[in-house]
């Protein structure tokens, strides 16, 4: 009896023991196949928290975003740095708060380019564990050292920060110069034909939107009264360049088939790509299949665009055999919009659809939906779907994956939450600095402090409040998401800490 005991006890010994070995074998050898994984940014131009149907909105329907978000992690505390683009592009890119750095503003076309060349980057990180890098898409970082012409390699640009390859728009779609750069080289250009820019004045006897609105297809509210480009005002001055000029209508199209091609001729070595669409941003023009298909005007139609290629592009990944190598984070650069500067019907035909779900503010503000924004990590069979409500921040990519492949760059303002993306933990950022026009505020747990600011309550223009004011304001979001009710004077100890904590930050 004795000996059966002893042989019992033996046998469960040897049977555990293998049982761990063997799982620790399995995950070695999946951790090993996946360190490097493909990592792909999907960023969407000014779509706000509540524009998609995973984040509530009912009058629209984004079945291929939801996809992701329902097989990924979902973040309700999702936040770009900034609530324009510019500054929450640098951010994403660098690790480093916007509000470091001055220039960190909207950028005109022919502004210099804002990184400098010696900064760490996301892809300058990525590059060294191994990585192929590249960016199709918006850039709006700058670009050249002052002067560009851009009828000789533009540089530098982004890969002088980084990127084996790009395929840009350089600034913004309402923004010239309205053609695409492939690695610092127009696409397109006839040198016969060459491109000027200037951000000041017209070129003599070329036609402006105010000077010729007969050319006009679409017209200007604010803004946008300069150079006429395929019947659309833009902002700032070109001369030249007719056949290199890019078809608005296609333009979703032309970047896919782009991320579509990378991913096929780049599968066989891990790769990053920051795959930076254009929409919904002005001006919004979807190509004749969506026209319509909203009933919420270009808007809406841009929004189902946007979705539809997502779709097509996760069907590549797959068809491909890389999707279940591939971390995916989708997210926007800031809050949104209705009108920012065209009439468009935004405002009209929006209907009951809450771009902003529920928050306080938009696109410029300091309030929520300047900087909330739809955020969702995405690995199929390697992230279980959770709702997170942790605090993350698009700033934290760089230490993040640099965890992932093994690279430490945690900084003071990057924090490494690769978990918390991976879905392993609902742990988040403790504290947040979120920038609107070089304005600050500072969230920290449940609750958000914006301090004083002079200037004007509500960007009239586009009609969305700024944040600005004379008091402090304190907000308790687990109980008051739309910022309804400033506590600051209610609770005078909770504003006190915060005021302290956000002056140690931004020390
Ligand atoms: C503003 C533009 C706006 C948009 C924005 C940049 C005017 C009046 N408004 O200056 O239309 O282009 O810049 O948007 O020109 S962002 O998403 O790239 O930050
Ligand atoms: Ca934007």
């Amino acid at each position: 009896r004795n000996t059966f005991y002893r042989l019992l006890v033996v046998a469960i010994i040897f049977v555990s023991f293998s049982c761990k070995n063997s799982t620790k074998e399995s995950q070695t050898a999946v951790d090993t196949k996946n360190n490097k994984p493909n990592i792909i940014v999907i960023y969407l131009d000014d779509l706000g928290y509540g524009d998609l149907s995973c984040y509530g909105a009912t009058e629209l329907q984004t079945p291929n975003i939801d996809a992701l978000a329902t097989g990924g992690v979902k973040f309700t505390n999702g936040y770009a740095s900034s609530a324009t683009c510019t500054p929450s592009r640098y951010a994403l890119l660098t690790g480093v708060y916007p509000w470091r750095n001055k220039k960190a503003r909207i950028l005109a076309g022919n502004a210099p380019l804002l990184i400098d060349t010696k900064q760490q980057t996301l892809p300058k990180m990525l590059s060294k564990a191994g990585y192929q890098t590249a960016i199709i898409g918006k850039w709006h970082l700058g670009l050249g050292s002052g002067y560009v012409n851009w009828n000789e390699t533009i540089k530098p640009g982004p890969n002088e920060v980084g990127f084996d390859d790009s395929y840009i728009l350089a600034a913004t779609q309402d923004r010239v110069p309205t053609v695409y750069i492939d690695n610092g080289h127009v696409v397109g250009l006839d040198k016969k034909d060459p491109i000027e820019v200037d951000y000041k004045k017209n070129f003599k006897g070329e036609p402006t939107a105010k000077s010729n609105p007969e050319m006009l297809t679409m017209t200007w509210h604010h803004g946008h009264n300069n150079s006429i480009v395929n019947g659309i005002p833009r902002i700032g001055y070109m001369k030249g360049g007719e056949a290199a000029k890019w078809s608005d209508i296609d333009m979703a199209d032309h970047f896919l088939e782009k991320a579509k091609n990378y991913v096929k001729t780049h599968k066989d070595k891990p790769f990053f790509l920051y795959y930076a669409m254009q929409q919904p941003h002005v001006p919004r023009t979807p190509h004749p299949r969506f026209v319509g298909k909203s009933g919420m005007g270009p808007r809406g139609d841009v929004i189902l665009e946007a979705d539809w290629c997502i779709g097509e592009f996760m069907k590549t990944l797959e068809e491909e055999g890389v999707l279940e190598n591939t971390l995916i984070v989708f997210s926007s650069d800031n809050g949104p919009v209705l009108n920012d500067g065209y009439y468009d019907e935004a405002v009209e035909k929006l209907g009951n659809h809450d771009p902003k779900g529920g928050l306080r503010g938009g696109k410029y503000s300091l309030f929520e939906a300047g900087t909330r924004v739809p955020f969702i990590t995405y690995w199929k069979n390697h992230i279980t779907p959770n709702v997170s409500d942790a605090i993350v921040c698009q700033i934290d990519l760089l230490a993040s994956l640099g965890n992932l492949v093994g690279i430490d760059e945690s900084t003071t303002d990057s924090k490494d939450l690769l978990n918390t993306l991976l879905g392993k933990s609902q742990k988040g950022r403790d504290h947040l600095i979120i920038e609107a026009k070089s304005h600050t505020a500072l969230r920290s747990g449940d609750w958000i402090m914006i301090p004083p600011y002079k200037g004007n309550t509500i960007n009239k223009k586009v009609g969305i409040e700024t944040g600005n004011s004379l008091e402090y304001k304190l907000y308790d979001l687990k109980n008051d998401i739309g910022q309804q009710k400033n506590l600051a004077k209610e609770n005078p100890q909770k504003l006190k800490e915060m005021i302290q904590i956000f002056e140690g930050l931004k020390l």
